[in-house]
């Protein structure tokens, strides 16, 4: 009786599990295939879903089956055998690659084709990885729930090289990331190869990346080294099936630390051959290696200008090692000396402008989207449509560095397009940064993009769940960057949080909102950079002091008794020069400028009447409280999706929402009562003063930078 009795409990128990099904732990980022519920559509979608035929026998074409498989399988609740002949069957899935149809349609290497013939549905491309996009982008379809009858898409990605940058050490910590250690596990490889790699290679696969570098641009030298190289192949041949291509950052001492030279001088034969030397060595280890990341000369790292030579002496040295290997060298443009009398903003110009040209083909310079530092907001960089001899990358930031690490909700694609769609009148009107950066206002046939990643080891992969929207959106981004970002966050949420069109929407509204509400109480009208000293978390508006002058707070928000703000206008430091005449009409007149970027270019007297009607201090203090108070506009707006998602998914994003509340007061009240201390105006009404001290808040943003 007893044993009948724990052995019901038990079935109740398991039969409860299963229905209820198990709580959804964000692994499965937008990959979830999960049964589509709705009889009607699960039919339509099952009567071309019979089976699916595959021309060929590669990893990359087997690796589409199986993604096609998996995912309708579990979409429509049928097994789809994979064959390797449609045999005039009818009702299937047909992947081929096709050279010829795909020249012809323009495709390019990476474009997809799918359309319906009579009989099935065909994927089509140039190569074997254009066939798994394609296959990806079908997943996607049935996922949103697009009818498939009649279907006809093709899709050619607008950059070439569309790469996640890891800033992932060998000792498995990662720089400014905040999703736990690094997904590299170097110490373990390479007879240890974690099942999760090829989960990130799927998850990148679908959404276009194809390329990783895989550690920090604060490079060790040690995965150059024989005794790790067979580490990075390792992790290469599992993303080798995924079309993503494996890069390293390295370190420009390198042929010192490691070579026993006595110089790195790029221009040294020694130091040459010894490059060659390494190069040769990692194609044979890795024969589809990417290529180069480098930091040189930037914030304390080596580079060429310690042998008084320059980036681009350095950089074509190694595309002279890289000689006939298909790979790159990607040379960032971050560099800025200190200078306390000079303006950052400007550094990179300066160093980079005088170069333009005399970078060799295998060179891209990589250019961050504004000139200070991936702030909440910024100003295009200056170098976009300035170098037109030289492809140029665009570096975004998807980790959270500056804007609330994993914490706060902040979808990145309304920053990443503002950049892109900025026109930098380079030839003319529409010569947007994106158009710079896809090579077509400059006929560059080499173009990319760099999204520094904000992967971890975290069971959902980046800390908040939010997170992801924003991988996967630098990567449709990068894929196309004509792309809405609201469209684009309704398609992520569609596929990982919920299939209610109701609540899809909700979501996608209030993650559209979410990056203006951060700049609104973090560093509203064109303020930068006032964060917490080093790990550059809450503010700290009132630095002063740090080991470079342009790592304060006041270097860059020049607050006095008269008023705020940096001007960068000819009375100032002059960077508006550097941008053509049609921006700096944009941004040059204190008056007509948009409040965005106000304090960016302007010193602005604080009793300064702006185009919004109020003072300057007025604006400020409103823009701080309204940016808080948004912050309950986003937990209402999670609240009413709750229904919707996931428990334990929903309860992590409010109780997420809860600290970002909380920490938005704190920035507010921070910001507000230190720049009080020189406009010496009351709040303007309604407003309530914060309840607490300068000093208190002083002393909480003390905490956080104790060791
Ligand atoms: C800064 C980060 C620093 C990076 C640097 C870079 O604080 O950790 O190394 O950028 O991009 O934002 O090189």
């Amino acid at each position: 009786m007893m044993l009948l009795r724990t052995c019901l409990l038990l079935l109740c128990f398991l039969v409860g599990a299963v229905t209820r099904g198990a709580a959804d732990d964000g692994y499965r980022l937008w990959l979830k295939y999960d049964l589509i519920r709705d009889a009607g559509p699960r039919r339509q979608y099952q009567q071309v879903a019979q089976f699916i035929s595959v021309g060929g026998q590669s990893a990359t074409l087997k690796a589409a089956a199986e993604e096609l498989q998996t995912g309708l399988q579990g979409l429509l609740g049928q097994s789809v055998p994979v064959l390797s002949d449609a045999k005039g069957r009818k009702g299937g899935i047909v992947l081929q690659v096709d050279a010829a149809a795909a020249d012809k349609a323009g495709l390019g290497p990476d474009g997809y084709r799918i359309y319906a013939d009579k009989q099935n549905l065909i994927i089509t491309g140039r190569r074997d990885v254009a066939v798994l996009y394609g296959a990806f982008a079908l997943l996607r379809h049935v996922t949103t729930r697009q009818p498939l009858s009649g279907l006809s898409i093709s899709s050619v990605p607008k950059i070439r090289h569309r790469l996640l940058n890891h800033w992932d050490n060998p000792n498995g910590t990662v720089e400014r990331g905040y999703a736990g250690s690094s997904i590299w596990k170097w110490y373990e490889l390479p007879e240890v190869v974690d099942p999760r790699y090829r989960d990130y290679a799927r998850a990148n696969a679908s959404v276009g990346i194809n390329g990783a570098v895989l550690n920090n641009v604060n490079a060790s030298p040690r995965l150059l080294t024989a005794e790790y190289l067979p580490k990075v192949a390792a992790v290469a041949g599992v993303l080798r099936p995924y079309g993503i291509r494996v890069y390293l950052s390295v370190f420009w001492a390198a042929p010192k630390v490691l070579g026993g030279l006595p110089t790195a001088d790029p221009l040294d034969p020694q130091v040459q051959q010894w490059w060659k030397a390494k190069t040769d060595e990692i194609y044979r280890i890795i024969p589809d290696f990417g290529g180069f990341l480098v930091k040189a000369n930037s914030e304390g790292e080596p580079g060429p200008q310690d042998y008084g030579r320059h980036h681009a002496d350095g950089a074509n040295m190694l595309a002279t090692a890289l000689g006939t290997h298909d790979g790159l060298v990607m040379w960032r443009a971050f560099v800025y000396k200190a200078d306390p009398k000079g303006d950052r903003f400007k550094a990179a110009s300066e160093e980079f402008l005088p170069l333009d040209g005399k970078f060799q083909p295998k060179v891209l310079v990589q250019v961050k989207n504004g000139p200070i530092d991936f702030q909440a907001r910024e100003p295009f960089h200056p170098l976009f449509g300035a170098m037109p001899r030289t492809p140029l990358m665009l570096e975004v930031q998807l980790t959270q560095e500056y804007l609330g690490f994993a914490t706060h909700a902040v979808y990145l694609a309304p920053l990443i397009k503002e950049c892109l769609d900025s026109d930098t009148y380079a030839q003319g009107k529409g010569s947007t940064v994106a158009r710079v950066v896809d090579g077509s206002v400059d006929k560059h046939s080499v173009s990319g993009m760099a999204g520094v990643a904000n992967i971890g080891a975290d069971r959902n992969w980046t800390g908040h769940p939010i997170g992801q929207a924003n991988w996967y959106a630098f990567g449709r981004l990068a894929w196309d960057h004509a792309l809405d970002s609201k469209a684009i966050a309704a398609e992520w949420a569609r596929q990982t949080l919920t299939t209610d069109p109701a609540a899809v929407q909700t979501i996608a509204d209030l993650l559209q909102q979410t990056r203006s509400i951060y700049v609104r109480y973090t560093t509203p009208l064109g303020l930068h950079h006032i964060m917490g000293e080093g790990i550059h978390y809450g503010p700290q508006p009132w630095l002063e002091r740090s080991a470079r002058p342009d790592w304060t707070a006041i270097y860059y928000h020049r607050a006095d008794s008269v008023g705020l703000g940096f001007d960068r206008t000819a009375k100032g430091s002059n960077a508006l020069a550097l941008y053509k005449p049609e921006v700096q009409n944009l941004w040059g007149n204190a008056q007509t400028i948009a409040p965005d970027y106000l304090l960016w270019f302007h010193h602005v007297p604080w009793r300064q009447r702006l185009s919004t009607g109020r003072t300057l201090w007025d604006e400020l203090c409103t823009r701080y409280y309204s940016g808080a108070d948004s912050v309950r506009w986003l937990q209402r707006q999670w609240a009413a999706v709750q229904p919707s998602v996931d428990p334990a998914l929903h309860a992590d994003v409010a109780a997420r929402l809860q600290t970002q509340h909380k920490e938005a007061l704190w920035w507010r009240d921070a910001c507000v009562l230190y720049f009080q201390t020189y406009a010496r105006r009351p709040l303007p009404a309604p407003l309530a003063p914060p309840t607490r001290t300068l000093a208190e808040v002083q002393r909480l943003v003390d905490i956080y930078q104790l060791r």
